[in-house]
């Protein structure tokens, strides 16, 4: 009777110890919209510019869309950049410290989506000028208990006048947030080519290279952000520049993507980028066009 009773207390103080521990560590995400229905379930649109559900993918006369997750996703570019609308969730309670979606579209305030507290905007999240969705956060730390909804808006008519928007849950894990800026990276040229990662549709971004101390070559490039949205591998040569000291240089690139630029030992061609031995790798447009 005794030790029946020792075991039981034992297994509450563990029971109790696992519970502290589960809730320190944080909570499971819970999902606020996949958009993989057949319609928008509980959520309200208003205007034009979004359908009666969620768009498979690219809509006609648009750059392809990607970076969504599953098969359906919101996607503003309804009848183009030319139609607005909202489309806003039901309310729900802030439970975990981030909500956490995936964006993309145009960069404007307009083109966002918004978390609603007390029906008044307390953050917003806009797109950066890319059909790929990337993910993206707002910090509720502070708002947890509270009601909230969140708005997709598309208020703007012209180029870029759209957003997409997939994915979202409530975390307490913060995403990475792919970030823009101005790299350089100093190197020795030492091989026939330089490769870039491109994600067809990306917002370009103007690459230079300069070879000592002249500018060799300048592309606007359309720099994947990360290594899972590269389109396929550009190169040019820089064979003429072996043995001298060079600056790469990229404005408003993403930052994972930077990285990624290399100097391989060589080439090859036709192989699908998902075989991961090698790359497909093709010819710059306008390969000279940057000459000076
Ligand atoms: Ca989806």
């Amino acid at each position: 009777m005794k030790k029946t009773r020792k075991a039981i207390s034992v297994i509450c103080i563990l029971g109790f110890l696992l519970a502290v521990s589960s809730t320190a560590g944080g909570g499971q995400d819970i999902l606020i919209a996949d958009f993989e229905g057949p319609d928008y379930g509980a959520w309200q649109a208003t205007g034009e510019a979004f359908s009666a559900g969620p768009v498979k993918g690219t809509l006609p006369d648009q750059h392809p869309v990607s970076g969504f997750v599953g098969k359906g996703l919101v996607n503003s570019y309804l009848h183009g950049d030319g139609a607005a609308g909202t489309l806003t969730s039901p309310e729900f309670t802030i439970e975990r410290d981030y909500i956490v979606f995936l964006i993309g579209g145009g960069a404007h305030k307009g083109t966002c989506l918004e978390l609603l507290v007390d029906a008044k905007a307390v953050a917003a999240c806009s797109g950066m000028n890319d059909e790929l969705l990337s993910p993206n956060s707002f910090d509720v730390t502070k708002l947890k208990g509270r009601k909230a909804r969140l708005r997709i808006v598309d208020s703007v008519k012209d180029n870029w006048g759209h957003v997409n928007v997939d994915q979202i849950v409530q975390s307490d894990t913060r995403p990475k947030v792919p970030t823009r800026g101005t790299y350089t990276r100093q190197m020795t040229i030492q091989k026939k080519y330089l490769i870039v990662p491109i994600h067809t549709g990306a917002e370009p971004c103007g690459l230079e290279l300069e070879v000592a101390g002249k500018p060799v070559r300048r592309y606007d490039a359309e720099i994947a952000p990360d290594a899972r949205s590269v389109s396929f591998w550009a190169y040019f040569t820089i064979e003429p520049y072996k043995g001298q000291p060079a600056v790469l240089r990229a404005g408003h690139a993403p930052e994972e993507g930077f990285a990624l630029i290399r100097q391989p030992g060589d080439i090859r061609y036709g192989r699908p980028e998902a075989q991961r031995s090698g790359y497909e790798a093709r010819r710059w447009k306008g390969l000279h066009a940057g000459h000076r």
